[in-house]
């Protein structure tokens, strides 16, 4: 498909959505999910896509406003010359640096107007060989340690059959080694840090080695490589990455120098399901174990990261909860457990339907713009900085 022949429109939309309980990491704490969506109409087809940068910019250096001003400003216009479709987009991107989550929102709308028009499913599309992957659920940090424990008694109760747990100074030790202590050892546990220490604080985290975690997931901040990879010189539990992979060269670098063994790949921080997948195949041929993170999505990117996560090369369970897990109400049908694996969905595109009579329930506002034809204003500056 190319996006230069009819008229498009692509609309962003801003929502509010309450969550269930607060969600609490090592950068802040959620009470409600700030959600960039856009949905591309050209005709007569609509694709959906999620962006996962969060309100603030806590995780990474993206949020949800940059994103927004991102897609419109600098991605929109170069959607003329993605004439390839969803895999031509990261050339026409190629001029905008960065912005991962920005591109990855537009690609994956892409790929949903795509894959309906011709009605294959993202799972067949990326080569998911599943079609039901195992449901794991990232329980955040709690005020103490028996809210915790009735928590995760609420999450295994349910069919969870992996936790993680969020971790951050004066949250660690303590709270892992009173969760092994009540549910067992045999509890598939990992812990997840979002950069919170330091080389300093190595002597403590070798103290995990006793808990018999599947892993521990960004110790160090995103740019220390070195770090990590020290760090799993005299560490047992195995390293898993998350924000220092931004793709497929950072995957190479990262498992080539021992940084990590394991990668927690979120599509939407590399850029996109299929720069994701290539992390994936790259990953698992260094020998790496890969899984897919969450960034808690609502309805349509979970759709599309269970289909994600249902390719042969993800191992290892990942942020793979319901949509209950997060919201009372979501803009899609909820994805729902069944004996603790998740469905993975099988219609065309994402494979869930988009209500919109809940977007409009938890609208802020939208903005409907027009993509581009080749005609722009300025053709000749949008071409010199996409070719
Ligand atoms: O299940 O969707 C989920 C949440 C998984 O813990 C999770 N995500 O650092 O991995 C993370 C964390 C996160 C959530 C990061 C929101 C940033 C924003």
């Amino acid at each position: 498909m190319t996006l230069d022949g009819a008229a498009g429109e692509l609309t962003l939309w801003r929502l509010r959505m309450p969550l269930v309980v607060p969600f609490e990491t090592s950068f802040g704490t959620q009470r409600d999910k700030d959600v960039l969506i856009l949905s591309i109409n050209f005709d007569g087809v609509t694709g959906w896509g999620e962006c996962c940068a969060p309100a603030e910019p806590g995780y990474s250096e993206e949020y949800l406003d940059s994103a927004a001003h991102v897609i419109e400003h600098f991605l929109l216009p170069r959607m003329a010359f993605a004439t390839g479709g969803a895999t031509s987009l990261a050339a026409a991107f190629a001029g905008v640096r960065g912005h991962h989550m920005a591109k990855a929102a537009v690609e994956m709308a892409v790929l949903d107007l795509e894959l309906k028009t011709k009605q294959m499913s993202f799972a067949s599309y990326f080569g998911g060989t599943r079609d039901r992957v195992e449901a794991g659920v990232s329980v955040g940090i709690f005020p103490s340690i028996p809210e915790l424990l009735t928590a995760i008694e609420g999450y295994l109760r349910v069919g969870y059959r992996r936790i993680k747990l969020k971790i951050a100074p004066g949250w660690d030790l303590e709270p892992v080694q009173e969760v092994r202590r009540e549910f067992g050892t045999d509890l598939p546990l990992q812990v997840d840090a979002n950069c919170a220490y330091t080389r300093s604080d190595t002597r403590l985290l070798r103290k995990f080695d006793d808990c018999g975690l599947e892993m521990i997931e960004q110790p160090f901040v995103a740019s220390d490589m070195m770090g990590h990879a020290q760090l799993a010189k005299v560490l047992e539990t195995p390293i898993c990455l998350d924000e220092s992979i931004h793709g497929a060269h950072d995957t190479v670098a990262a498992l080539g120098q021992g940084a990590c063994s394991i990668v927690n790949i979120k599509p939407g921080r590399v850029g996109g399901y299929l720069e994701a997948r290539r992390v994936a195949f790259v990953g698992h041929a260094m020998g790496a174990q890969v899984w897919c993170g969450g960034m808690v999505d609502t309805g349509i990117a979970r759709a599309a990261n269970l289909a994600f996560a249902s390719l042969p090369e993800l191992t290892l369970p990942g942020d793979t909860s319901e949509s209950a897990r997060f919201f009372e109400v979501d803009i899609t049908p909820p994805h729902q457990m069944i004996d603790g694996y998740m469905p993975v969905p099988t219609g065309p595109g994402i494979g869930v339907e988009v209500l919109t009579e809940n977007v409009r329930r938890f609208e802020v506002e939208h903005r409907t713009l027009r993509i581009p034809q080749r005609a722009l204003r300025e053709p000749q500056r949008v071409l010199e900085s996409t070719l």
